[in-house]
This record gives structure tokens, sequence and C-alpha cells, in this order.
């Protein structure tokens, strides 16, 4: 974890990593966490990164978050993708239990595999609470396997900005 304290500069920055099925609003979260609007989303615009300076009590903070380009949708992102992360955010779509199930199945597992950072710090997100008769997981179904994965756990909206930047301080402020 880089620390400089130049004036003007940053005291802590974090390398952050947004992982999950094809289609959960990966995305649309970073777009709407940058921005600090929710117009304009589209369906996967293949970023790389993106970086957020933002003060989150009374400390500096650089992030820099990673989106996949959509590689995910063939499972094959990399282990270089995982080189030298402070936290990992595991999205799903609370309307799609199938993007809930494939956390466990496939993203946690990856995770173990490659992440290799001794105090990275996971978060769990459900994304598009704000389609609220269409939730198919629950919030307690998510708290538990939050916490079975030893991670924290929000679930957000990136349409109304529910929670957004929450989901992303709440990751910072933990490291
Ligand atoms: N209703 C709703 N739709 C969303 C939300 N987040 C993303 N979407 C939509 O879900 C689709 C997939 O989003 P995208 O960000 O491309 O997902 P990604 O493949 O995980 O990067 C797009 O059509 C988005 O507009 C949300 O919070 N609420
Ligand atoms: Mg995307």
């Amino acid at each position: 974890m880089g620390s400089s304290g130049q004036s003007g500069g940053f005291d802590l920055s974090f390398k952050i990593l947004l992982i999950g099925d094809s289609g959960v609003g990966k995305s649309s979260l970073l777009v709407s966490f940058i921005s600090s609007s929710a117009e304009d989303l589209a369906p996967t615009i293949g970023v790389d990164f993106k970086i957020k300076l933002l003060t989150v009590g009374g400390k500096r903070l650089k992030l820099t978050i990673w989106d996949t380009a959509g590689q995910e949708k063939f499972r094959t992102l990399t282990s270089s993708y995982y080189r030298n992360v402070q936290g990992i955010i595991l999205v799903y779509d609370v309307t799609r239990k199938e993007t809930f199930a494939n956390l466990s199945n496939v993203w946690a597992k990856e995770v173990e595999l490659y992440s290799t950072s001794q105090n990275c710090v996971k978060m769990l997100v459900g994304n598009k609470v704000d389609k609220d008769s269409e939730k198919a997981v629950s919030s307690e179904e998510g708290i538990a396997l939050a916490k079975e994965l030893g991670c924290l756990f929000l679930e957000c909206s990136a349409k109304t900005r529910e929670n957004v930047e929450q989901c992303f301080e709440k990751l910072a402020l933990k490291d």
C-alpha cells in the first residue's frame, strides 16, 4: 500500500477489483460511483480502470478501481488481474439467483486461488435493489454468504445510487 503524505497528494492508495457474472452491474456501479450521476447506464462499456480521490475520516484516499471489459463472460480473468489487490467487490444481481450462486461456485474460488495479498478486504454486494418486486435473493441469504466468505456486505443500486459510495468507502475504511 502506497503512502505519500505530500500536500496535494494522498495518504493511502488502494487497488480495488470488481468481479461477478456478466450483467450484474459492475460497470454501472463504477460509472455511478465515479460520475456521481445515475444517467447513461449502458451495458458493458469496456473500461479498464478508473481513479477516484476521496476523503474519508480525514484521510485522503486514492482508489484505483478495476472493471472487467466483458471477459468475465468467458471466465478468463487471469491471475495478473488479481495482483497487488487490497479490495475485492464481489457483485451479484439481487433479481438473478444464479449470479448469487456463481459467487460461491466460481468467483470466490477464483479469489481464493489468485488473490495473494494477506490483508485483502472483500465485500459482497447485491446490486439492483431498485427492482424490489423482482428480488430473488433475500438480504438474509446475502448476509449469510458474506459471513461464510468472510466478506463485508451491502445491497445497493447503481441506478438510484443508493449505497453506491458506501460500497467503496466501507471497503477502503476497513483496510
Ligand atoms: N434496474 C437496474 N439496472 C441496473 C443496475 N445496475 C446495472 N443495471 C443494468 O444492468 C445491465 C448490465 O449492467 P453492466 O454494468 O453492463 O453489468 P456488468 O456486465 O456487470 O458490467 C445494464 O443494462 C444496466 O443498465 C441497477 O442498479 N438497477
Ligand atoms: Mg461490465
